[in-house]
C-alpha cells in the first residue's frame, strides 16, 4: 500500500519544535566530538543514507519506516558509522516515545543544516515505523563513490533528481568528515566542515591532484595537501552537465541555499505520500527563539 504520512495524534509544529530543540541543544553539548566537526555531518547523511535507498521505479525504500537498524540494511558499508548518529538521537527516542524512527533521523538532519548556518528546510511529519521485513531495502542502493560522472546522473535518475539537483545536494560535502574505518576514505573537504556554506563549490574550482597513500583514490587540494575530494565530487567538474551549476554555486551562496533546501526536502519526503494540503513546518532556530 502507499506510505501515507500518518501524524501522531495531536502533535504539532510545538511539538516537533520541542524535539528540534532538545537535538540542537545536544549537538551544542558535543561541539568537539570527531576533531571539532561536531555531529552536523553525522545527522545531515543519517538523514540522507535513511532517504537515499529511494527507488522510484519499485517505489521501494525511502525514510518512511525508519528501517537502518535492521538487517540487512545496518550492514549495508556504505552506513558504517552511522551507529554514531541514530544512538545520538536514541535518547529522543526514549523521551519523545510518540516520534518516529524515520521523522527522528530526518528531523535531525534538518536541524544539523539549519543550526550550521544553512537554509531553512522545510519538513513534514508522518512516517510510520515498521518491524517487517518486506519494508526493508536490500543493500546497494547508496552511492559508490570511486565512480564517474555518468554513474552519479545514473543514479541520482533511480531517486528523480535532475543534474541541477544532483549538484546542489553534493554541496552538503561542506559538513563532516570522511573516515577511514568507515569507507576507506580520509578527511574533510574543507576547513569550515563544522558550517553550512557554498565552500564545497568554491574549493571544488580550486586545484586537485591524486593523493599518494595507501587508502582509496581520493584528491587532496594543491594548497594545502590537508583536504579531500572524492572522485565522485572531482566529477562534477569533469562534466559540463554539472560544472555550470558548480560554478553558480560558488559564486552565489544564497542561490545554492535556495536550491538546496528544495532538494534536501524532496529527498528526505520520497517515497511518503501526504494528505493533500499538508504544510510544511519550518522550525525556527536556536539563535531566533533567544
Ligand atoms: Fe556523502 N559521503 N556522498 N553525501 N556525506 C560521505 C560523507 C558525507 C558520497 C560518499 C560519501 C551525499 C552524496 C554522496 C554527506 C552528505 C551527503 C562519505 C564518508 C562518503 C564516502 C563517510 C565516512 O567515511 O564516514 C557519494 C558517493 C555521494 C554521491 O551521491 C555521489 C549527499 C547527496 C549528501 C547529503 O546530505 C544531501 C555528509 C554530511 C557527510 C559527512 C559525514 C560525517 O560523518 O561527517
Amino acid at each position: 500500500g502507499a506510505n501515507v504520512a500518518t501524524v501522531p495524534q495531536g502533535k504539532t509544529l510545538k511539538d516537533y519544535q520541542e524535539v528540534y530543540n532538545d537535538i540542537a541543544a545536544k549537538i551544542e553539548e558535543n561541539l568537539d566530538y570527531d576533531g571539532g566537526a561536531g555531529f552536523y555531518g553525522q545527522l545531515v547523511r543519517l538523514a540522507w543514507h535513511s532517504s537515499g535507498t529511494y527507488d522510484k521505479n519499485t517505489k521501494t525504500g525511502g525514510s518512511y519506516y525508519g528501517t537502518m537498524i535492521f538487517y540487512p540494511e545496518a550492514s549495508d558499508g556504505a552506513n558504517n558509522g552511522l551507529a554514531n548518529g541514530r544512538d545520538f538521537l536514541y535518547e529522543f527516542a526514549v523521551k519523545y516515545p510518540w516520534i518516529s524512527r524515520g521523522d527522528l533521523w530526518t528531523l535531525g538532519g534538518v536541524v544539523a543544516v539549519q543550526e550550521s548556518g544553512g537554509p531553512k528546510i522545510p519538513w513534514r511529519p508522518g512516517r510510520v515505523d515498521s518491524y517487517e521485513k518486506k519494508d526493508i531495502p536490500e543493500n546497494g542502493n547508496l552511492p559508490d563513490a570511486s565512480q564517474d560522472g555518468k554513474y552519479v546522473r545514473n543514479y541520482f535518475k533511480r531517486l528523480g533528481f535532475g543534474d541541477r539537483e544532483i549538484v546542489a545536494l553534493l554541496g552538503a560535502h561542506c559538513l563532516g568528515k570522511c573516515h577511514p574505518e568507515n569507507s576507506g576514505y580520509d578527511g574533510p573537504w574543507g576547513p569550515s566542515f563544522n558550517m553550512f556554506t557554498n565552500d564545497f563549490f568554491v574549493r571544488l574550482l580550486g586545484s586537485w591532484h591524486v593523493r599518494q597513500w595507501d587508502g582509496e583514490k581520493q584528491y587532496e587540494d594543491d594548497e594545502t595537501n590537508s583536504f579531500m575530494m572524492l572522485p565522485t565530487d572531482i566529477a562534477l567538474k569533469e562534466e559540463s552537465y554539472f560544472l555550470k551549476y558548480v560554478k553558480l554555486y560558488a559564486a552565489d551562496q544564497d542561490l545554492f541555499f535556495a536550491d538546496f533546501s528544495k532538494a534536501f526536502a524532496t529527498l528526505l519526503e520520497l517515497g511518503i505520500e501526504y494528505p493533500r494540503g499538508t504544510k510544511p513546518f519550518l522550525f525556527k532556530t536556536v539563535e531566533e527563539q533567544e
